[in-house]
């Protein structure tokens, strides 16, 4: 199986940590978003939007967007799992939910395109640029708090006693908000599942200074 991943990437990260704890080989091929590696012929041809991860199994099949890799990893590798039982629906949604907050709602609006769009097409300066990416980043990082604490079965996680895909998405959103200096002190609950989460292994393992294209 190949995984094609970049370091820094937030995507790339939450594959990583959860090819991680399900012990998963992989070859990794590194594909460089400093040097626009994901607009070269070679890797559309993997993934037409030009967005990383990819994940390619040895028949070919291949797989993008992060959550649905995740999910994928799950149902065919099911130890440990990623979600609640299918007993508890109403868990596994909150937990999807939850992911989606930094999946599909704040990471999507801070990926190079969006600031190169800023960059090359609307020349905002690199102040308000900032200020759009801390803004969108706390904002999630607002809702997590606020759902945590509404939640009686989080504490040293998302949900219950183990990682979920709640984490992996907790985990992609306080990281670039430690990259952009955001004020993290008004999220302790995130910031305690946080510091749960990376003293495991597998996720301290899967953070991209840890990753041997790291610069
Ligand atoms: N929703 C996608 C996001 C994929 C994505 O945007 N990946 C970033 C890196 S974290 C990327 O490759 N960006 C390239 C670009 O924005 O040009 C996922 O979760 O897989």
């Amino acid at each position: 199986m190949k995984f094609f991943s970049f370091w820094r990437s937030l995507a790339s990260f939450r594959v990583r940590i959860a090819l991680n704890l399900k012990n998963v080989p992989v070859d990794v091929v590194f594909v460089d978003l400093d040097a626009n590696a994901h607009r070269d012929a070679e890797y559309r041809r993997i993934n037409p939007q030009m967005a990383l991860p990819a994940l390619v199994e040895d028949d070919g099949t291949t797989l993008f967007q992060s959550l649905a890799i995740l999910e994928y990893l799950d149902e065919k590798y099911p130890e440990p799992p990623l979600l609640p039982p299918p007993s508890d629906l109403a868990a596994r949604a909150w937990v999807r939910g939850f992911a989606l907050i930094n999946i599909a709602d704040s990471h999507p609006l801070i990926v190079p395109r969006v600031r190169h769009y800023f960059d090359d097409v609307l020349q905002i300066d690199e102040a308000a640029k900032l200020a759009w990416i801390r803004h969108w980043i706390e904002a999630g990082l607002a809702a997590m708090e606020t759902l945590l604490a509404g939640h009686p079965e989080s504490g040293d996680f998302c949900h219950g006693a183990a990682p979920t895909i709640a984490d992996i998405g907790l985990i992609t959103q306080v990281t670039p908000a430690k990259n952009f200096a955001a004020d993290l002190a008004p999220y302790a609950r995130v910031m305690r599942v946080y510091d749960c989460c990376m003293a495991i292994p597998a996720f301290a393992d899967a953070a991209p200074a840890r990753q041997p294209d790291a610069e």
